[in-house]
Formats: C-alpha cells, structure tokens, sequence
C-alpha cells in the first residue's frame, strides 16, 4: 500500500478483542452509472478494485438490468486487519425504464439480514461472520438541479433498511458557489420528501472546543462533495497525492480545500466506523428481526391455537397469565426457541457420545 488510509485508529472507537478479531465493515455504493462510484471507492481505501472491469457498450447498457457485485478485500494497517465489503451496483439507472432500481438492492440488504438472523439462532453465535451492510453512499449527480425522482424513490426504498449517506459525485464540475446551492437544495429535498439518511450522533457536551467544531462542520457538510481519482498528481513528502489534472490546474482528491472527500473518508473510517455499525445493528437490523418475530408470531398463533388446549393451557401458566396476549406470544415464542436450541445441542451430544464409543471398540 503506498498511502495512508487511516483505520488503524479504529482500535480506540471498539474493543481491544474485537482489533485482534479484524473489523467487518460492508459499504454499498449506490447512484447512476458513470457518477464516479467505482473511482471513489478505489480512491477511498487505496485500493485497485476494478482493474479488470469492462464497461459495456450502449446497446448493453439498455438491455443489462442492475446488477449486485461485491468485492471482498482484506486491508492491514498498523497490526488492525479490516475485512471491507465493497458491494457496487453496476447498471444503475441505465435501463429505459429505472423505477425499480431499488428493488435488488433492497432484497440484496434483506437477505444479508436473514443470514445474519439465521446464525444468530444457531450453535455458533459466537462467529458469526456479519456480513450486514453498514452504510449506503449514495451518488447523486452535480449536473441535476437537487434530487431527481430515482434518487428520491431509491432514498425512501431503503432509508430503514441501512444508514445513507448521500454524496455528490464529480464535484470538480461544480465551483464552490454552485457547490453551495447544490448542497442546500438538496438537504431541503431531503427534509421535504422525509428521507431519513444517517444521523451523525450528538456530540457528548465534555468534547474540546476543537472537537466540536469538527463536529458541527462535519454536519454541515452534508451531502459530501467528493471527487475521486486513480492518478497520481503530485508526491509530498514521500506520499503520493492522487488528483486530477486541468490545464488550468490540479485537484486535489485529499486536500480538503478541494473538495470534501477527506471528510467523507475520515467520517466513515476514523471516526463514525463504529457508530454506523451501532446504528445497524440496533436500528435496522433490530426492526428486521421485531418484523420476522412478528410475522413468525402470527404463524405460531395460528398453529397454537389448533393445539390442543391442556398443553396450551401449561404453557400460559408458565409465562405470566396477565401480560398482554402479544408478550404472551413472544414470551412463548423465545421458550420454543429455547426448547428447540437445547434438543439440537442434545442431539449433538449424543452423536458425540456415539462416535466416542465407536472409537473405544475399535481401540479394545
Ligand atoms: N470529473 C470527474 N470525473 C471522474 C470522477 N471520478 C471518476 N471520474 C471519471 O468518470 C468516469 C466514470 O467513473 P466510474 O468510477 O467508472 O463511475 P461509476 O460508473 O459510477 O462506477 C471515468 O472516466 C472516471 O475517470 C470525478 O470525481 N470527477
Ligand atoms: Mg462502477
């Protein structure tokens, strides 16, 4: 790795075990194609993701439906391993008609969810590997004026499912002032259309002045400006700068004068990691899971009630008798599951048991 990403700092935002572990950390990258989604992400984390990628013609183009494509990497920095996700969608919005582009990705995020689920009621909860996307960027054009309708119906398709943070790509092509207005009109549209993106959490009241600042300027800065670039423009100092070079100039990707690329990159991996994972795991992952316990309840009811009356009878006394028939049913509902938990592990014992007797005849 030439350069620095920065999320060797991660060790003082979680747990010392969870450092030696690795980091799982999943980020979906989201926005019409040709926004500088794939550049960005490579700019991001240094890394060469898309080296062998082929950009199809027109004509595919029309006909290739949005397709879900994720990319597995393991960064190490300073003794911290991190297993970064990358899953990029490829073929947003370039078919004719692009109203359900949401849909895949939605099912996509519900299904890392019912993984996730799965394992958790298994035998080996303690390795789970988590595979739950922790935050959607989200590309939103500069050449539009504000959101158009496919950012707004994408937004709102998934605003509960994982944290958006939306992003202005190719900022370069705006001047600062533009930049501005671009940002403002697209926060009131945010607020207008009740999209909920991700909510940086309230500064703690004993943060330094300095820290505050940083704080309040990293909300105002919302959506990000970003730019991103594969080329090295310029070397500092031993570091390589990536830019874009004009014949009137360079951009700079990292300097934060430029653009807010390096707020972006400092946020998601620095300082706001953690709470992104937080945030899915008590919020979004949180209602999937009150959604399946429900939906599974209403099933379980249903079979309940035609069993018969003395074992449904037995159960109520166990649980308590005056809680209100929906605590009722999840109380239920956990024991089951608790039930059915400890006859797996018995049988596995008993298999266990089989196999070592097997063993000692073969051995006498
Ligand atoms: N002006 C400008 N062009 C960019 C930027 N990022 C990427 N590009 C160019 O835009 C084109 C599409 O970029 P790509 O990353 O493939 O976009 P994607 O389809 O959204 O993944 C490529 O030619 C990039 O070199 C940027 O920040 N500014
Ligand atoms: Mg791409």
């Amino acid at each position: 790795m030439d350069t620095y990403v920065g999320f060797s700092t991660l060790p003082h935002q979680v747990h010392r075990k969870s450092v030696k572990k690795g980091f799982d950390f999943t980020l979906l990258v989201a926005g019409e194609s040709g926004l500088g989604k794939s550049t960005l992400v490579d700019s991001l984390f240094h890394t060469d993701l898309y080296k062998d990628r082929t950009i199809l013609d027109a004509q595919d183009r029309i006909q290739q439906t949005l397709e879900i494509q994720k990319h597995a990497v393991e960064i190490e920095e300073q003794g911290v391993k991190m297993k970064l996700t990358v899953v990029d969608t490829p073929g947003f919005g370039d078919a004719l008609d692009n109203s359900e582009c949401w849909r895949p990705v939605l099912s996509y995020i519900n299904q890392q969810f019912e993984q996730y689920f799965h394992d958790e009621s298994g035998l080996n909860r303690k390795n789970i590997q988590d595979n739950r996307v922790h935050c959607c960027l989200y590309v939103i054009s500069p050449f539009s004026h504000g959101l158009r309708p496919l950012d707004i119906e994408f937004m709102k398709a998934l605003h509960n499912k994982v944290n958006i943070v939306p992003v202005i790509g190719k900022a370069d092509t705006l001047t600062p002032a533009e930049v501005q207005r671009k940002k403002q009109k697209i926060r009131e549209e945010i607020e207008e259309y009740e999209i909920n993106i991700y909510q940086f959490p309230e500064c703690d009241s004993d943060e330094d002045e300095e820290f505050k600042k940083q704080d309040t300027q990293l909300k105002n800065s919302i959506p990000f400006a970003v730019i991103g670039s594969n080329t090295i423009v310029k070397e500092v100092k031993g570091t390589s700068l990536k830019g874009r070079l004009y014949p009137w100039g360079i951009i700079e990707v990292e300097n934060e004068a430029h653009c807010d690329f390096q707020k972006l990159r400092n946020m998601l991996i620095q300082t706001h990691m953690q709470d992104l994972k937080d945030v899915t795991q008590e919020v979004h992952y949180e209602n999937y899971r009150a959604e399946c316990i429900q939906s599974m309840t209403r099933i379980g009811a249903k079979e309940r009630s035609s069993r018969n009356k003395l074992s449904r009878q037995s159960t109520t006394e166990l649980s308590l008798p005056l809680l209100p028939l929906a605590d009722t049913e999840k109380l239920i509902r956990e024991k089951d599951e608790e039930l059915r938990r400890m006859q797996e592990m018995l049988h596995k014992m008993q298999q266990q048991m089989q196999q070592n007797q097997g063993d000692l005849s073969d051995t006498l």
